[in-house]
């Protein structure tokens, strides 16, 4: 059944049993201190007003049925999978796969890695475990979206300007129409988040839509 989205710069029609919530890396990691955000210096708490509209989405989207993914970065705990050219970033004193207060940074089964109790996932909603920015880069995630007929994806997460813009990016390259809830992504820097919207709806929708969470959820209901 088509049903429509208000959202920048038009409407998005799309039909719930073609669109999926796909919820980019809500992970201590990201939000919580001393995890990798902070490694690198960021203010985590900049990104924890995101999390409670994203709760409301995921609620509303449980509710109307939306096939529900999430994604986790992070490497191998022998970091196998970590380019060395991402290893080497940061410049701080600190690596991803050094020990911190979550356990070790960034690494698959470590505390840090796991997303936050308030997003947690139900059983039956897939958890991509990406080691990139992007969501397709080195995963399932496109088998999967393809095998249950999804067209349309509605992304969340942090940060907006990095691991959400890369999905975005790449989902639309492969045929996906995307678009973001504005409250329901955020960055370590305010100015980043504005501008990473506006180009996503630019030029008549270069790569997505822009939205906000009260919007889909009418649109759900
Ligand atoms: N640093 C930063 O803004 N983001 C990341 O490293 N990963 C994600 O965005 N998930």
């Amino acid at each position: 059944m088509a049903r429509q989205i208000e959202a920048q710069p038009y409407h998005l029609a799309f039909a719930p049993e073609s669109t999926a919530l796909l919820i980019i890396d809500m992970q201590r990691d990201f939000v919580e201190p001393g995890g990798f955000g902070a490694m690198l210096g960021n203010d985590v708490g900049k990104l924890r007003v995101a999390i409670e509209p994203i709760r409301q989405l995921l609620a509303a989207a449980r509710k109307a049925g939306l096939f529900i993914l999430h994604t986790r970065e992070g490497h191998r705990p022998d970091l196998s999978d970590a380019p060395p050219a991402k290893l080497s970033r940061g410049g701080g004193p600190q690596r991803i796969g050094d020990a911190g207060p979550m356990g070790r940074i960034l690494i698959r089964g470590e505390p840090g890695h796991d997303i936050i109790p308030e997003l947690y996932p139900l059983p039956g909603e897939p958890v991509i475990d990406k080691p990139g920015k992007g969501s397709f880069c080195q995963t399932d995630l496109e088998l999967i979206l393809k095998n249950r007929g999804i067209r349309t994806l509605i992304v969340c997460g942090v940060t907006t300007e990095v691991c959400v813009h890369t999905t975005v990016r790449e989902a639309n390259d492969r045929g996906f129409e995307c678009l973001v809830p504005s409250d329901c992504a955020a960055s370590y820097f305010p100015e980043f988040h504005e501008v990473a919207l506006r180009m996503i709806q630019a030029q008549g929708g270069i790569f997505g839509w822009v939205s906000d969470s009260a919007k889909v959820i009418a649109a759900l209901s």
